[in-house]
């Protein structure tokens, strides 16, 4: 199987790499993001207390993003691959991540971090939310606490994958296009050594 952790601080292209990916390698799509939203949406319990702590730019307690992981994964049995975009966000989700994966006879093959500067990533944001009319794209006061939540608790989740030899980066500043082919060289080459060492 492939599977690829997409990683990167709010607003470095995560979602919109994803898409592109998900297309050309019939990946399986899992964004936390976009599950905690649609629990907001549908005004569900989880997503009334996740929804609190987004709107504040703070991450959502571990074991709820975890099980929902859990649960999407066992869904797909007979997948090829999944994409994590979102997810994991801190070391405890790696490591339930990884858990959850060999519980399935399988693993994560490598994560791939998209770097981006604040600067950017802010002005990204600020963007989107003018059409996105996500709450937490609206202020640059929330965008930075939530770039800072990155920088404390997710960006220790790069040293856990580098320790596994699994880190990859690549720059997320440019055309969409051309960071999707770096993506894809990586992932390429990836692919052949999962063939060689067959
Ligand atoms: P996410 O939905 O994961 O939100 P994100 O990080 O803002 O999005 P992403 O990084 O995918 O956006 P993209 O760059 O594609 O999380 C939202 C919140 O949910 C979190 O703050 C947290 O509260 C909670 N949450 C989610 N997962 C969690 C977890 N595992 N644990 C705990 N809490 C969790 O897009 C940004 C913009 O940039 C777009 O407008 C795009 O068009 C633009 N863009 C992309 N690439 C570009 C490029 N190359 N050049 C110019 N613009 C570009």
């Amino acid at each position: 199987m492939l599977n690829i952790v997409l990683f990167g601080p709010p607003g470095a292209g995560k979602g919109t790499q994803s898409q592109k990916l998900i297309d050309k390698y019939s990946l399986i799509h899992l964004s936390t993001g976009d599950l905690l939203r649609s629990e907001i949406a549908a005004g569900t319990t989880l997503g009334l207390e996740a929804k609190k702590l987004m709107d504040n730019g703070l991450l959502v307690p571990d074991e709820v993003v975890i099980g929902m992981i859990e649960n999407k994964v066992k869904e797909h049995p007979h997948a090829t691959g999944f994409i994590f975009d979102g997810f994991p966000r801190t070391v405890p989700q790696a490591q339930g991540l990884d858990k959850l994966l060999h519980d399935n006879n399988t693993e994560i093959s490598c994560m791939i971090a998209l770097r981006v500067d604040d600067e950017e990533l802010t002005s990204r944001l600020l963007l989107r939310g003018k059409t996105s009319g996500r709450p937490d794209d609206q202020n640059e006061e929330l965008i930075r606490k939530r770039v800072q939540e990155y920088n404390t608790k997710t960006a220790p989740v790069a040293d856990y994958y580098a320790g596994q030899g699994k880190f990859y980066a690549v720059d997320g500043i440019g055309e969409i296009e051309d960071i999707f082919s770096t993506l894809c060289q990586h992932i390429d080459a990836l692919k052949e050594k999962q063939k060689e060492s067959r």
